[in-house]
């Protein structure tokens, strides 16, 4: 076979040779950093339901927060395919990582880099960029998920600034957040939604733990209670209004996601893998079988073909010639998937795949939070089957 090359099953399609050198060295230093320092505590950090908010600093001090945002507010100034790879290293640890990770990088630095005021950024992007301030993004309430339109919280004209009315729920890194990052309806805007920066200790302000996680423990999640709180004219965001707000910070961190889940998908891949040659029944390695190795197929194709996608998506961002509807074909796509492979690779691993010290598991239930945050699984299928009929089935 001369016009034929070798093939190596961890890198099916060829990726690595796609990337820049600069890439593969974030890539490299991401990778160490997850599975020297993450690694090693995810399973205790899960089990009892801890996040350690030195993980922020650590991030920080390795350049992996912010990396698209330019290098004089702290940033790396990186493109996005490079945030992708971060999001995937960080990924094949814990989603919960992951999150943290994401929520600060796409849902806080961006929104402040891309609709603050120059002494917005000024404020809040080194610190958080180096980890020392942890940021918060929302948008979600109780009775507003995948319809974030029918939010209730409200903003109203004060002589100094605004008084902040609502709570959300489901916010990744609230109770531990210095900045959080809000989106209420503004009367003083004609009813439009606009976003906030508010600071940790306002009075009125609280963001109570949310218990009894089932997924994601090693991320903490909480509500942000804002019960009249007085804010001045500066904590508004002055460069955007509407739902593109939260949008234009949703399509990067969805974006993000979708590189992600391959990696969680990848650490289930290799596990199953790695499974079925130790393990041996009926006198040969469970990888032997037919049913094992379709799995396995089924599995390095699907990330193989997720991954190349993101890529694609990436480099187009780094153009400015993406649209939202890919970034919801991929974030769609590649949860499901991911899920499917995480459900498929605990399984392969019998009854060892339900102890956590095979890991498979807890990427599993760390997927049916990722299928669903950013947009369901269903929802990005509405937004892609409006694009393509014109018509929207979401009410
Ligand atoms: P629709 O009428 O479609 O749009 C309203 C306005 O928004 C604009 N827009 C976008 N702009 C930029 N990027 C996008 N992806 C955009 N999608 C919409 C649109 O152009 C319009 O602008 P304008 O100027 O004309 O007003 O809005 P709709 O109310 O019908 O929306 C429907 C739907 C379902 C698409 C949308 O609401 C949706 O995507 N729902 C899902 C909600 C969601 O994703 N929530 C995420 C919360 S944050 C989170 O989960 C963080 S977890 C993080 C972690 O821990 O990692
Ligand atoms: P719902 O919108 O009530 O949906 C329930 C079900 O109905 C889903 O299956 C959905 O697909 C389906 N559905 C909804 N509408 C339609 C329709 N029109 N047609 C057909 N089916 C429909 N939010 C933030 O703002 N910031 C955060 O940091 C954040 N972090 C999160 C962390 C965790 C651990 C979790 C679990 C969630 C987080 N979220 C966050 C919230 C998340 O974005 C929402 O949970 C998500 O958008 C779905 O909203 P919902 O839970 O209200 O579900």
């Amino acid at each position: 076979r001369p016009e034929l090359s070798a093939f190596d099953w961890e890198d099916a399609l060829r990726l690595d040779e796609q990337l820049t050198e600069d890439e593969r060295m974030i890539r490299a230093s991401a990778r160490a950093y997850a599975q020297e320092n993450l690694a090693p505590r995810v399973t205790e950090a899960y089990e009892t339901e801890q996040t350690d908010p030195a993980i922020f600093r650590e991030m920080g001090e390795m350049g992996l927060l912010g990396i698209t945002i330019p290098e004089e507010y702290g940033g790396l100034g990186g493109g996005y395919v490079s945030y992708g790879l971060v999001a995937r290293e960080v990924e094949r640890v814990d989603s919960g990582y992951r999150s943290m990770m994401s929520v600060q990088s796409s849902l806080v630095m961006y929104p402040i880099y891309a609709y603050g005021s120059e002494e917005q950024r000024r404020k809040y992007l080194p610190g958080l960029a180096s980890g020392e301030l942890i940021g918060c993004f929302g948008l979600t309430e109780p009775d507003a998920g995948s319809d974030p339109g029918a939010m209730k919280t409200r903003a109203e004209k004060t002589d100094a600034g605004y008084r902040l009315t609502g709570s959300k729920m489901w916010i990744s890194n609230a109770p531990i957040a210095d900045v959080f990052v809000v989106w209420a309806k503004s009367a003083a805007h004609g009813g439009k939604i606009r976003g906030f920066v508010l600071d940790k200790g306002l009075p009125g302000l609280s963001a109570p733990k949310i218990r009894h996680k089932l997924s994601l423990r090693a991320s903490i999640t909480g509500e942000i209670v804002m019960d009249g709180v007085e804010v001045g004219e500066d904590a508004l965001l002055p460069n955007v209004e509407g739902l593109k707000g939260p949008f234009g910070c949703l399509n990067r961190a969805r974006y993000g996601i979708s590189w992600g889940v391959m990696g969680a998908a990848e650490a289930c891949w290799h596990a199953a893998r790695q499974y079925g040659l130790d393990r041996h029944q009926f006198g040969r390695p469970l990888a032997q079988t037919q049913l094992f190795q379709k799995k396995l197929a089924d599995m390095q194709t699907e990330i193989s073909l997720g991954l190349q996608a993101s890529l694609r998506v990436g480099r187009l961002m780094d153009e400015g010639r993406a649209a939202p509807e890919m970034i919801s074909l991929i974030k769609r796509n590649n949860c499901g998937k991911a899920l499917d492979t995480a459900r498929a690779a605990r399984d392969m691993h019998g009854g060892n795949g339900i102890s956590a010290e095979f890991q498979v598991m807890r990427h599993m239930v760390n997927l049916e939070t990722v299928n669903t945050y950013e947009g369901t699984h269903d929802v990005h299928a509405l937004i892609l089957g409006r694009a393509q009929t014109g018509l929207q089935a979401f009410f």
